[in-house]
């Protein structure tokens, strides 16, 4: 059912033009940063806010219909006493991953960060009283970790937010704003709200900031867009502001790569195109319907667990072996994986995430040639496994543990030569009519890369 809606609807789409930055034309530094992200191929995401302090994930305002004002007390008890940016961006960079993406603010509403626009963030509103943002750049900066910030279109806790989307409806705010009485709740006015109007303003004042006063930032992750996909115009750039919001953050910093989680086709402005929980070309949840840019970079975020934010109750890890083996499969597809971890309220990382960390890190200090910087495989993923390439070298990732020998369908046959990755031992191998078959050495690895190369 939820196929086919998607569908009607991704036709329903592809039927209007969608303005957004319309005529974009990336700057060479635009460019270049496409090509560091793309070279970069694994990050780790950080959803962490005022919900990690319930433990029941980030989206527990809406599922447990919270008061906005009562969740808004969460507030004046948030003192994350273990919280170490320091630490969290040591054990980051030891994963091997490249960049973090952290929730500046998630649909709850609650800034992570100093921001003018509301006092309702981590330095004004919270006994903690600090700038999280601002120490984690500051350690990204220092230990060269390219610093990305996810933030929310929707948000449930304002109430110039309104008409409100199709989530959050549960959260108490009754259409009035400053006194005034707003639309009913499933009009589809929006520019011509003024309360609409200043929540746009909003935005922008905060994406100024984070573009402004936390140094280089390498992407800026929207999510939420798909708030509005039961309104007239809901989805429509126009009704997000979207055409000034990307040119406001490409002015501010024409490296910084603009993504948006809305699960369509891109639009117009943006840099790089997103996957949730989807290798591209999976489709598992519902929400990949869109095709595969053929000219964006490509990310695939996912949990490490079956959270996003914190939730106490999920033992639920995918096995440090499951997790390299989807790093390499991402990669086979030459998308980048975002992985994620729901810090604890306390500010520690859990410790399923962090050995996690160090495992995916000890195989790419080994393996990360096969990896960073490469594209996707000369051939698509086979019985025995998947295939990574840079330039005329192939690096073929064997998950079955079983396999003695193995085929790969490649028309070109000037082998150079073909031997294990790691030792540089030398594999047999025979020319045939459809391709080559490779001759393995029997080995306890659950992953076997080899290489071959073309004269
Ligand atoms: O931040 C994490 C999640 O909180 C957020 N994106 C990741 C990165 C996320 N939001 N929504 N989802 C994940 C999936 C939920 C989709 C639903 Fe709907 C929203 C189901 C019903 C409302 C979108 C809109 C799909 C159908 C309608």
């Amino acid at each position: 059912m939820m196929k086919l809606f998607l569908l009607l609807f991704a036709a329903f789409m592809a039927a209007i033009p969608l303005k957004a930055q319309e005529n974009y034309q990336p700057t060479q530094e635009n460019l270049q940063s496409r090509k560091e992200f793309a070279d970069a191929k694994f990050g780790i995401f950080i959803h962490w806010g005022l919900y990690s302090m319930l433990g029941d994930g980030e989206w527990i305002m809406h599922n447990e219909n919270i008061n906005y004002k009562e969740y808004e007390r969460l507030a004046g008890a948030f003192y994350p006493s273990k919280f170490n940016a320091k630490e969290w961006v040591k054990a980051i960079k030891e994963s091997g991953a490249k960049y973090l993406c952290i929730t500046s603010r998630h649909h709850d509403g609650f800034s992570l960060f100093k921001t003018e626009a509301t006092t309702y963030n981590s330095v004004d509103a919270t006994p903690f009283k600090r700038d999280i943002l601002a120490e984690l750049a500051q350690e990204c900066h220092k230990q060269g970790i390219r610093l990305h910030f996810y933030y929310s279109h929707l948000d449930w806790g304002r109430e110039d937010y309104y008409p409100v989307g199709r989530t959050g409806r549960g959260t108490g705010r009754k259409g009035v704003f400053d006194g005034k009485k707003l639309p009913a709740i499933d009009s589809a006015i929006f520019q011509t709200n003024w309360a609409y109007e200043n929540y746009l303003k909003f935005m922008d004042t905060q994406l100024t900031e984070l573009l402004t006063n936390y140094g280089k930032i390498g992407a800026i992750w929207f999510d939420g867009v798909w708030d509005r996909d039961h309104q007239e115009n809901g989805l429509k750039a126009e009704t997000w502001n979207l055409a000034n919001q990307y040119s406001l953050i490409h002015k501010l910093q024409p490296g910084c790569l603009i993504g948006n989680n809305h699960h369509m086709d891109p639009y117009p402005g943006e840099d790089i195109q997103i996957f949730e929980r989807d290798i591209p070309g999976q489709n598992l949840y519902g929400y990949s319907e869109q095709a595969i840019s053929q000219i964006l970079p490509l990310e695939t975020c996912q949990t490490m667990n079956r959270s996003w934010g914190y939730r106490i109750t999920d033992t639920t890890y995918k096995s440090a072996d499951f997790l390299i083996k989807y790093l390499i499969q991402t990669s086979a597809k030459g998308a980048n994986l975002l992985l994620n971890i729901g810090p604890r309220p306390d500010g520690t990382l859990p410790e399923e995430a962090l050995c996690r960390l160090k495992s995916i890190g000890e195989w790419l200090k080994q393996y990360g040639e096969t990896i960073y910087g490469t594209t996707a495989g000369i051939v698509a993923e086979q019985p025995w496994g998947v295939s990574t390439k840079k330039g005329k070298r192939n690096f073929l990732h064997i998950f079955d543990t079983e396999a003695t020998e193995i085929f790969v369908p490649v028309k070109e046959t000037k082998i150079y030569e073909c031997k294990e990755y790691l030792s540089g031992s030398k594999l047999k191998f025979k020319k045939e009519k459809d391709g080559i078959t490779i001759l393995l050495h029997p080995s306890d690895n659950s992953i076997r890369t080899i290489e071959f190369s073309y004269k």
